[in-house]
């Protein structure tokens, strides 16, 4: 189910914000999200099949043996999954997410599977304080944007650091553009897309209202220069539908000291 990205028939329906509620709190990756992220996701993203099929496909490029390979915010593990079937026996997949109820249905997951491959770790950890070593590929697929904006040149740096020579950073995001226009643009170009997969205005609006404070997008310009500041000297916007974006960085064998 999740192998396919989060293709929506055949898992529970996100109707989360479906009701009209007095007080919309903030959002949070608890056990109601869980149980219907698959569809949520695939609904509300665009291009997020896309890219899942392509991190495999980047995988297949990047994935060194012995080295280790990273989901970090992996949620339910779509990326994981993916990845294992990549990565040769002798790598390590270790997959990382700050909720715990997406770190128990994933673990739960991974119990249930009989799929042979390297050894799968699931932490339960802030990102900003995991380390990453001996990494041929990263993966922070649509998760950077919820950590707080100070704390994300940090967490590249660290990132570039513990990659290999030639290792690369798959990096998605929901972006905003510099100017309003174009941003009122992107704004109803992905609602609509929302509304055509079956999401009502009130739906729209009170997830917007809940995920404001929790989902900070910056403009691709701000996240490849962010990337070059941190070293990286090969960076290629690769992938981008409305306002979500992808971007592969490479650390390559020039680079290196
Ligand atoms: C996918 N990558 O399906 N540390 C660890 N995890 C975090 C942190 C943090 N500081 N902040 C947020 N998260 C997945 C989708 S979802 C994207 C990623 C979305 C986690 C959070 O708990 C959630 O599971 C994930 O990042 C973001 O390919 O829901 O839009």
């Amino acid at each position: 189910m999740l192998q396919n990205g989060g293709h929506s028939t055949g898992m529970n329906r996100d109707n989360i914000y479906a009701l009209p509620r007095n007080k919309v709190g903030d959002f949070a990756f608890d056990e109601e999200v869980v149980r219907v992220f698959p569809d949520m996701i695939a609904r509300s993203v665009p291009g997020y099949a896309s890219i899942l099929s392509m991190i495999e496909q980047l995988g297949r490029r990047f994935i060194q043996p012995q080295s280790r390979v990273y989901d970090l915010g992996c949620s339910l593990g779509a990326a994981t999954l993916l990845l294992r079937g990549q990565a040769p026996t002798s790598c390590e997949l270790i997959a990382v997410d700050s909720s715990p109820a997406m770190v128990a249905r994933l673990k739960e997951t991974l119990g249930g599977s009989t799929s042979e491959g390297c050894r799968i770790e699931v932490h339960e950890a802030d990102i900003r304080d995991f380390p990453v070593e001996r990494a041929s590929f990263v993966v922070l697929n649509f998760t950077l944007q919820f950590v707080p904006a100070e704390d994300r040149q940090v967490l590249l740096r660290r990132i570039y650091d513990g990659l290999l020579p030639q290792g690369g950073l798959l990096l998605s995001e929901k972006i905003c553009a510099k100017e309003a226009e174009q941003q009122a643009l992107l704004t109803d170009l992905h609602h609509d897309f929302k509304r055509a997969h079956g999401y009502s205005d009130l739906e729209i609006s009170q997830k917007r209202t809940a995920i404001e404070n929790r989902l900070i997008p910056e403009t691709l310009n701000s996240h490849t220069s962010r990337l070059e500041e941190v070293g990286f000297p090969l960076i290629v916007p690769w992938f981008q539908c409305f306002n979500f974006a992808s971007i592969l960085a490479v650390k390559t064998l020039e680079n290196i000291e």
